[in-house]
């Protein structure tokens, strides 16, 4: 009855903002004429038109699964067959267990637009990430030896993409992703570990903690947005296609990404959003031969899988004075399914804010 009752207001409240419509407002000036701030490329520019941008993003993960099954560290360093077991010093099943994770990207990205039918963007990246883990002893049992963390921070891949408009009739627009990834995050980053030996010696990460792919990666996409009323909608197709085996002789795997969201329009200065993503990466294809660790992360095999996230997010504009067309957006998702090719840690929480400027 509650529920009931709690729903009715709901209904009459959107009936009366829906008078106060915005039709009138250009797209541009919408505060949903952007998407949620964690979709990428998602609105072109008039003409002439810059814009400049910082988003931060935050994402945690935590515990481990394989397929949709969780597993805790003792499943792990029991079951899990360690894939250098053979090689000297090396134990029958994996001894380290990565535990949390957390990742700081800091994204600046300028746009312009040569012309109504082409916006270029480029966009560089900063990444700082912390990985933590527990070593489990000698070649086999339950014995907790003692816990580790690695860091990584620097320069992630650089990106150039061209948005090319393909349709816009009324209120629905579409255009074109096409984008090129450029490695200029390193791949040969370097920690402190703690081995089931306890040993403390210095080597090169793995995959995850890695802040580049190696590769020239494509990334094409299509792009759909539309707006009625005080209502607002769109969906978007992304890849990440690597190109060829990077210079430690791997590729990461393909990403293949879906999107779609509604919003709506409270007034002229705020929208709020729901947005349902699936990602679904591949393995690793290749091998860096410099690691060789009893963990997960440094199995090629255990990498990627298919996730469904869900968020909620929040668009301002600021409509006069100095804070004209500034944009400030949040977004905040969770996955509502995850299907790893584990073992593999969990996404936990995504977190991006920004601030988007056009001139
Ligand atoms: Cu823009």
């Amino acid at each position: 009855m509650r529920k009931l009752s709690l729903l009715y207001a709901t209904f009459i409240f959107i009936s009366i903002s829906s008078i106060y419509a915005q039709e009138d407002l250009p797209p541009t000036a919408r505060p949903d004429g952007h998407a949620p701030i964690g979709v990428m490329g998602d609105h072109m520019h008039k003409k002439g038109e810059f814009m400049l941008s910082y988003r931060y993003m935050n994402m945690k993960m935590e515990d481990n699964r394989d397929g949709t099954d969780d597993l805790t560290p003792e499943t792990i360093v029991t079951t899990v067959p360690n894939r250098f077991f053979g090689m000297p010093m090396q134990p029958p099943t994996l001894r380290v267990v990565p535990t949390e994770m957390t990742m700081h990207m800091h994204m600046f990205g300028a746009m312009y637009a040569p012309a109504d039918w082409i916006t270029v963007m480029a966009m560089i990246m900063v990444v700082n990430q912390e990985m933590s883990h527990i070593t489990f002893q000698g070649g086999m049992g339950t014995n907790q030896l003692g816990t580790f963390v690695t860091e990584s921070s620097g320069l992630g891949d650089t990106r150039l993409s061209a948005l090319v408009k393909l349709v816009s009739s009324g209120n629905h627009k579409l255009h074109l992703n096409a984008g090129i990834s450029f490695p200029t995050g390193s791949i040969t980053e370097q920690d402190e570990i703690l081995t089931p030996m306890e040993m403390r010696p210095t080597v090169r990460m793995p995959y995850p903690m890695q802040l580049g792919s190696g590769t020239f990666d494509l990334l094409p996409g299509i792009t759909y947005t539309s707006h009625s009323g005080n209502l607002g909608w769109g969906g978007q197709l992304l890849g990440n296609v690597r190109l060829g085996e990077n210079d430690e002789e791997y590729s990461l795997g393909n990403i293949f990404q879906v999107t779609a969201w509604g919003s709506y329009m409270w007034a002229p200065w705020i929208s709020t959003a729901m947005r349902l993503a699936s990602f679904s990466q591949g393995e690793i294809d290749g091998i860096d031969p410099t690691i060789t660790l009893p963990v997960q992360t440094a199995d090629p095999d255990f990498q990627g899988g298919t996730r469904l996230d869900g968020s909620l997010s929040v668009n301002l504009i600021g409509q006069k004075g100095f804070i004209r067309n500034h944009r400030l957006a949040i977004e905040y998702g969770v996955p509502l399914m995850q299907d790893l090719n584990g073992p593999q840690m969990k996404v936990k929480s995504n977190l991006v804010l920004g601030w988007q400027y056009a001139f």
